[in-house]
């Protein structure tokens, strides 16, 4: 049977989401995309084969032809839509951040504990890129050594939208990190620090956070969001033992004038296409097992993921570290 699929937000996102399920999910099909852009919603329907377009969310999610949801929408519509389709009682993939607070993640939550099942699968798909897997697999084999630091650099070409702040690089950049970092690590977070740069020209600055795990492990994260040269995510990992770092992810090498030069993706879609796919079957076999992938992110990593992001907003705003206080994890989510 065919898994039908509504993609909510014909944006970036929304776009690239319709083209994987489209071209790269057997046992699925684009059965609608939804926008409030009604032109927008037609452009990427037809652009990947939609049968239909929407412009009302929660009418898409109610439809009885739609089997489960990609809600890829601006960010503050990510907890209403997610519980919408809880209520509904269809799988939802939702894009990062699962919420705006840690508030509105613990209602995401609670709706699922009522419902008695999972539904919820939180859209940080660095967890399915081979970078981090191998590094995870370097700790389980003992490779590493028990882990002591993770360096981490997010720098995109410029910001998504003008009105991008400082906090926004902690709040929408940064959960990748805090996300991934704790999956690799298997650990959570004590006390975050950050600290922002001085730019010259009014953009937004460059912001450093300091982790503390509650395993003793320091955790930094640089996020540039005008870095202008490409979008570049490194990490390293550094154990007692070994360490292990990710490499430039690019096809090719151009070499000439005596020189050598490897290109940079312009955003994350392309550096991040394959770990996008993965995580998008990991949804679809979701959908059609109800079995909770095993690596992905659920509502309590989106609500962790947001735990951080409040506690690092509030070092950079007061100037101090903060304690990561969060509610004990629930049986649920075990
Ligand atoms: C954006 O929302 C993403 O998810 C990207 O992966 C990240 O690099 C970017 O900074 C965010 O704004």
């Amino acid at each position: 049977m065919t898994t039908r699929i509504a993609v909510i937000g014909a944006g970036l996102m929304g776009a690239d989401h319709a083209k994987i399920v489209a071209e790269e999910l057997p046992g699925a099909s684009l059965q609608v995309v939804c926008d409030m852009d009604g032109a927008r919603a037609r452009k990427v329907a037809d652009a990947y084969g939609a049968e239909d377009v929407a412009s009302d969310p929660e009418g898409v999610i109610a439809r009885s032809d739609v089997d489960a949801v990609i809600v890829a929408s601006p960010d503050f519509t990510h907890a209403p839509l997610s519980l919408a389709c809880i209520r509904a009682g269809k799988k939802v993939l939702c894009e990062k951040p699962l919420a705006q607070s840690s508030a509105e993640c613990l209602a995401v939550m609670q709706a699922e504990q009522k419902a008695g099942q999972r539904f919820v699968q939180v859209g940080f798909m660095r967890r399915f890129d081979q970078s981090y897997i191998e590094m995870r697999r370097a700790i389980a084999d003992g490779t590493l050594g028990r882990p002591l630091m993770m360096h981490n650099f997010h720098r995109n070409v410029e910001t998504p939208a003008a009105d991008f702040t400082g906090a926004m690089a902690i709040s929408n950049s940064a959960p990748h990190e805090f996300d991934v970092v704790r999956h690799v690590l298997g650990t959570e977070y004590a006390a975050i620090s950050a600290f922002q740069a001085k730019r010259s020209d009014g953009l937004v600055a460059p912001v450093v956070m300091v982790l503390e795990t509650t395993d003793g492990q320091i955790v930094n994260i640089e996020i540039n969001n005008n870095a202008a040269y490409g979008y570049d995510v490194r990490a390293e990992l550094v154990g007692e033992k070994a360490s292990i770092a990710m490499n430039h992810v690019a096809y090719t090498r151009l070499d000439r004038a005596l020189g050598t030069h490897a290109a940079y993706d312009a955003d994350w879609r392309g550096r991040y296409f394959e770990a996008y796919r993965r995580q998008n079957r990991a949804f679809l076999r979701f959908v059609e097992t109800g079995e909770f992938p095993a690596i992905a992110s659920s509502g309590w990593e989106g609500y962790v993921a947001a735990v951080v992001a409040e506690a690092g907003v509030r070092a950079l705003i007061e100037g101090r570290r903060q304690l990561v206080s969060m509610i004990e994890k629930p049986e649920f989510y075990a």
